[in-house]
């Protein structure tokens, strides 16, 4: 029924205009320094609160219509706004989204009349991207609002644009190298330790035979046992010498006594 009465008033609104029209350009050709007619604009204006988002964000866009308006009020504004596929309906949101509709992925807005000294009428439409949504392009929601007495088309659409972009990278970690084992924990890895069952961070080795002192069973490499005297099993250093030199000097010594 609204809709019928929109449309007549249309068509009467439209008719009367186009009358006023063929009327004042008869009466301008007859003088020309008569005044223009009285004009009326509304406008809208329609933003993205973010200018690009990922699959999954929420995007709100926020609709302006304000009237310009000189005779008095400006007829029948509707808005219409399709909303693009990649982005699927929250909710609205704002003062005036009650003159609002969603239904099958299209909002249409009736407005009635706005008089002279209306405020302008403000909604948001809260949106998330779906994943029909391709990385690297561009998402265009567009408004677009109509009137009977407009006197301006060009500024009855506005679009927001909203640049589709992927996760943030997140970056690789290093693998972290793994250390090598260290049972005594003298920071001397195993491999390296001259004695890896105990405590030596100096790996000091007297007989410089590869073992540790505190892990050698004979640190100096000298070894005196039940058979007589001799150099430890593997022990070649300067040092087994030297002692070795020094017990056959000592017991030369004695036999001289003898
Ligand atoms: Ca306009
Ligand atoms: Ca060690
Ligand atoms: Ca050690
Ligand atoms: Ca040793």
């Amino acid at each position: 029924m609204k809709s019928s009465l929109h449309w007549t008033r249309k068509i009467l609104v439209r008719g009367l205009a186009l009358s006023l029209l063929v009327g004042s350009e008869i009466a301008l050709s007859a003088n020309s320094a008569q005044a223009q007619p009285a004009l009326n604009d509304a406008s809208v204006v329609k933003t993205a609160d973010v200018s690009s988002a990922q699959v999954g964000d929420t995007v709100v866009y926020t609709i302006t219509v304000s009237a310009e308006l000189i005779d008095s009020v400006a007829l029948d504004v509707t808005l219409a706004d399709i909303l693009p596929t990649e982005v699927d309906f929250v909710t609205l949101g704002g003062t005036d989204s009650g003159d609002c509709l969603f239904n099958a992925g299209a909002l249409t807005c009736d407005f009635g009349d706005i008089n002279q000294g209306d405020p302008e009428r403000v909604f948001t439409i809260t949106t998330t991207v779906n994943n029909t949504a391709v990385v690297g392009t561009t998402v265009t929601n567009t408004a677009t609002i109509d009137l009977l007495n407009d006197s301006d088309d060009a500024n009855n659409s506005s679009s927001a644009d909203v640049d589709i972009v992927g996760p943030t990278p997140t970056p690789t970690p290093t693998p972290s190298a793994t250390p090598e084992p260290d049972d005594d924990d003298d920071g001397i890895p195993d491999d390296d330790d001259n004695c890896p069952n105990d405590s030596n961070q100096g790996q000091v080795d007297s007989d410089d035979d590869g073992i540790g002192d505190v892990c050698d069973p004979n640190p100096t490499g000298f070894l005196i046992n039940g058979t007589g005297c001799s150099l430890a099993t593997g022990a070649a250093s300067a040092s087994g010498f030297y002692w070795f030199g020094l017990l056959g000097l000592g017991m030369a010594a004695l036999r001289r006594k003898k």
